[in-house]
């Protein structure tokens, strides 16, 4: 007789993917090392990666291999953050799925993270309504110049409603008030190579000892030191994605007339615009235009809805 409950499904979430083996946590705990059975396509999806960190699936456990099994299916995402690379491949990637919210670590320096990278990551986590809040790490190499430059973002961001923390792994300055805003909460950490996703979360909980990279010095940038995503459990309550850092962010799939509304304070005027199916680009009587020349809407935000709807990704040179 067939030892009882050898075969039965058993659901997980996936904690990391290496590209061929996931790893999933199961319910009490134990981590189970599994590789695909079958096709997952999701319609109407093509991403590279079927399977992504955060995913709920189902696992069949391999009677053969102690630890080992497979990955039967998954279950709906209630959200997810993709991209879309943006050289010649245009793939899209499921950065991970199933967020409370998304942190976007950004830096003015060693990297410097552009607002045309901002906004299309806010526009992107709009598409799905995850909650986003931009951390500012680095605040201990600021020169009076960045100093300033960082108070008119914070100012804009937080206008738009989006919280923004000032932080610095490196002292651990700022650093506990993110511990209270992740408590109990499945919380993305992204943004470009080098901007010290690792290293705050370092801060957050030291005993995970995450490798954290360098900064070349010919290009200010990071290396790419974390090469996948990893979903990790938090002593204080909640769990926490790491993810390789992002070169570009590029926008998968949208209508020209959707952009807006994932711009909050363009979809607050929106329906002021003489036409309904205006796109704020050169339209006679549209309040988003309005609201710009009248300094309402950012020059800044505006400049990056026109750049996403035309689609032409470029990163801005100076900051405006
Ligand atoms: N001065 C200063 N340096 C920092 C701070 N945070 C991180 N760094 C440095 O920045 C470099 C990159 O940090 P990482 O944590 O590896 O960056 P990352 O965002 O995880 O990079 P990837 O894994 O490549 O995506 C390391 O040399 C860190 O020591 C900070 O707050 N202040
Ligand atoms: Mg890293
Ligand atoms: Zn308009």
């Amino acid at each position: 007789m067939a030892e009882e409950g050898v075969f039965d499904k058993v659901y997980g979430t996936v904690i990391r993917s290496t590209g061929s083996w996931y790893f999933v946590r199961l319910p009490d705990g134990k981590i189970m090392n599994c590789r695909l059975k079958g096709k997952f396509r999701i319609k109407g999806l093509r991403a590279t990666n079927p399977v992504a960190v955060g995913d709920h699936v189902a696992v069949m456990a391999d009677p053969k291999e102690p630890g080992e099994g497979s990955i039967t299916e998954i279950a709906q995402r209630q959200n997810y953050m993709i991209r879309k690379s943006i050289n010649l491949s245009k793939e899209s990637h499921i950065i991970a799925s199933n967020l409370d919210q998304a942190f976007l670590i950004a830096t003015l320096v060693q990297p410097r993270t552009s607002t045309g990278f901002i906004d299309r990551f806010l526009v992107t986590a709009e598409a799905y309504h995850i909650p986003v809040s931009i951390v500012f790490n680095k605040i201990d190499i600021y020169t009076d110049e960045l100093q300033e430059l960082h108070d008119a973002l914070c100012a804009l961001y937080r206008g738009i409603g989006y919280p923004c923390y000032e932080v610095s792994a490196l002292t651990g300055q700022g650093v506990d008030k993110l511990i209270d805003d992740m408590k109990d909460k499945v919380t993305l950490f992204s943004g470009h190579s080098g901007v010290g996703k690792s290293a705050l979360i370092n801060q957050l909980q030291p005993d995970l000892a995450l490798r954290t990279g360098i900064i070349s010095e010919a290009h200010q940038k990071g290396k790419h030191t974390t090469t996948f995503a990893e979903m990790f459990p938090l002593t204080f309550g909640g769990y926490i994605i790491d993810t390789p850092g992002i070169k570009e962010f590029g926008l998968v799939d949208f209508e020209k007339t959707e952009v807006a509304e994932r711009f909050p304070e363009m979809r607050e005027l929106m329906n002021q615009c003489q036409f309904n199916n205006c796109t704020h680009s050169h339209e006679p009587r549209c309040a988003v235009i309005k609201a710009v020349n009248e300094g309402r809407i950012s020059q800044s935000r505006y400049h990056n809805y026109i750049s996403i709807i035309n689609d032409d990704y470029f990163e801005e040179t100076e900051w405006k």
